[in-house]
């Protein structure tokens, strides 16, 4: 039960001090064991029992007590102080007295021939009121083996592994708290010592962490030899391409005026060719315009709509009056029609409309727009009345009876090109000569862009700081990816960082490369990734990546510390460093 620091009553008043400090000298059972630590020599103290109110490290002290006890402990230690330095190969080692729960560094504090003087330096107290279970000293440091003071702190030497501080409370509250076993020395447990088996394995995880660290070293050297090899290369490769930019510019610049020299004839020519046609084109309208009226004006003329118009229905219409006598004579109308008395609609287009359109007006509504142009004329043109000049349709090969050569497409979708004639040859071999310039040029560029493309990736690479050697080069154009239960996280060093759900879902990205994040000091340890997707209602995502020494190149953890902001554990040789070698052996604390 913790007692209450503060001022002291009388010495012998009523306390009670269940643990006495020191014990009767006349069974020391312990023994001696010489042992070499380094290069110096010490005798260690074990002791065969221990017991209640026994300090499991307290032994009679050296020198002589006030009332000349023990004197022979004195003379032991003096006598191994001699003898060490004969015992050669042997080491002595002294165990320090002290009182139970301080540790070897602070053992000076508590010297049992003088007054007690708290660590805070608040109080000061007979010496046989340190670890008496009464809490003394504010900062506890009268109580360091037992549980009195509630601000205490026992030390567990722990010897065969680390030695360890434990809060007072633990003190005999029954759980094994110290491998050694020294905080329930009264508390009815049973506990073992621990700490050699401890001591082994964590001595085992250390070699194995030197192995890696080790080989990671090693791997690392061949990763720096790689990297400057690597950037020599990449620097050769920069000037090829560097040089190559200069004629691959000049042979463009070649190529663009040798296409525009080819250009130039080929457009005349097609601008020609589509003068042509269009001009063909027109000439076909107008012929169906002049079909058209003719129809219109012949079905007028033929008022008994019998399919023929006579000297009579012409004469309906003085204003095609060819003397001007105000009125179209019988004879004047016979003249038009010319040696018939009557002409039908082919006729009637062909000789008669030829010689009256001029004064011909019509009876009935404004005259009907002329139909849009095509390539074909509107109505077919009869066998016997073909006299345009026969290499029009030579390459057609349609005549009127064919419907229609071309498919499915309706004309007015049709491109001008598409409805165009095919060009004549010498238009044909301008049109193929500056095709093969433009396909030159064309293919001339497309190789300067790529080695632009190429010379600007080759420079972001070579200015970036892989290192202090260049030994995180490699992770540069790789990837790494982590699956954990909810993500698959992938990690392309130097460029991003992203989080791809593994149930459905977009890819999100997590960071760009920022920067080398870690301290002052150890500035490669850490790499920031910054300007991520957007957080719903929070920052832009960003990822820090921490490098650590392994043999392989993996991402061994990702979590998200804070949202939006995540953290992932890359191992790489590159992150190890030079191991120091530490000899084999435990290095307990006496
Ligand atoms: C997604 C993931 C998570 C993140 C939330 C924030 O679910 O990117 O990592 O915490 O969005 O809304």
């Amino acid at each position: 039960m913790a007692a209450p620091a503060g001022p002291h009553h009388s010495q012998d008043g009523g306390r009670a001090k269940p643990f006495p400090l020191c014990y009767p000298p006349p069974q020391p059972r312990a023994f001696l064991i010489p042992v070499r630590t380094g290069s110096h020599y010490a005798v260690r103290f074990r002791f065969l029992e221990r017991g209640p109110g026994l300090g499991s490290a307290r032994l009679p002290p050296p020198h002589p007590s006030r009332d000349g006890k023990y004197p022979c402990a004195l003379t032991v230690m003096l006598l191994l102080v001699l003898l060490c330095p004969l015992l050669g190969a042997l080491a002595c080692a002294v165990e320090v007295m002290r009182p139970r729960g301080v540790s070897l560094t602070n053992h000076h504090f508590y010297d049992e021939m003088k007054p007690f003087t708290c660590l805070d330096g608040s109080t000061t107290i007979a010496f046989e009121w340190v670890n008496d279970d009464y809490c003394d000293c504010p900062d506890g440091s009268d109580e360091p083996g037992t549980s009195a003071c509630p601000n205490g702190r026992f030390h567990c030497t722990n010897a065969g592994f680390r030695p360890q501080y434990i809060p007072s409370s633990r003190v005999n509250d029954g759980i094994c708290d110290c491998c050694d076993a020294t905080d329930e020395y009264n508390s009815g447990s049973v506990c073992e010592n621990t700490c050699k088996e401890l001591g082994r394995r964590e001595r085992e995880a250390l070699q194995q962490m030197a192995e890696v660290a080790r080989e990671g070293f090693r791997l690392k050297q061949v990763l720096i030899e790689e990297a400057t090899k690597g950037r020599e290369e990449k620097q050769k490769q920069l000037g090829e391409l560097q040089e190559g930019r200069r004629g691959q510019e000049e042979r463009v610049g070649a190529l663009r005026l040798a296409k525009e020299a080819a250009e130039k004839p080929e457009k005349e020519a097609k601008d020609m060719h589509h003068k042509h046609w269009e001009a063909e084109q027109q000439a076909l309208v107008q012929a169906a315009q002049e079909q058209a009226q003719a129809h219109e004006a012949f079905e007028e003329l033929d008022s008994d709509s019998n399919g023929l118009v006579t000297v009579a229905e012409l004469q309906a219409h003085a204003e095609l009056d060819v003397d001007g006598d105000g009125t179209l004579s019988e004879a004047e109308a016979q003249t038009l029609l010319g040696d018939t008395v009557q002409t039908d609609l082919p006729g009637f287009r062909d000789t008669v409309w030829a010689a009256i359109k001029e004064h011909y007006k019509s009876e009935g509504p404004a005259e009907v727009a002329p139909e849009p142009p095509t390539a074909e004329p509107l109505e077919p043109v009869p066998e016997d009345e073909e006299e345009e000049e026969e290499d029009e349709d030579d390459d057609e090969g349609g005549s009127e009876d064919e419907p229609t050569v071309a498919p499915a497409k309706p004309p007015s979708q049709e491109s001008e090109e598409e409805k165009m004639p095919p060009y004549d040859a010498a238009t044909q071999a301008l049109i193929d000569a500056a095709q093969k310039a433009r396909e030159e040029f064309e293919e001339a560029e497309r190789s300067l862009k790529e080695m632009e493309e190429s010379i600007r990736n080759l420079e972001q690479e070579i200015s970036f700081d892989f290192g202090p050697h260049g030994e995180f080069s490699y992770l540069y154009s790789q990837c790494y990816e982590l699956s954990t239960s909810e993500y698959i996280y992938r990690l392309c060093p130097f460029k991003r960082v992203s989080q791809k759900p593994k149930h459905g879902g977009s890819e999100t990205n997590l960071g760009t490369w920022g920067s080398w994040a870690g301290t002052e000091d150890d500035r490669f340890s850490v790499m920031k990734y910054e300007h991520g997707t957007g957080c719903w209602q929070g920052p832009a995502r960003s990822t820090m990546v921490k490098l650590l020494c392994g043999k392989e190149t993996v991402v061994t953890a990702a979590t998200e510390p804070s949202r939006c902001e995540y953290m992932l554990h890359l191992e790489t040789p590159a992150a190890c460093q030079e191991p120091h070698e530490v000899p084999p052996g435990d290095h307990d604390e006496l």
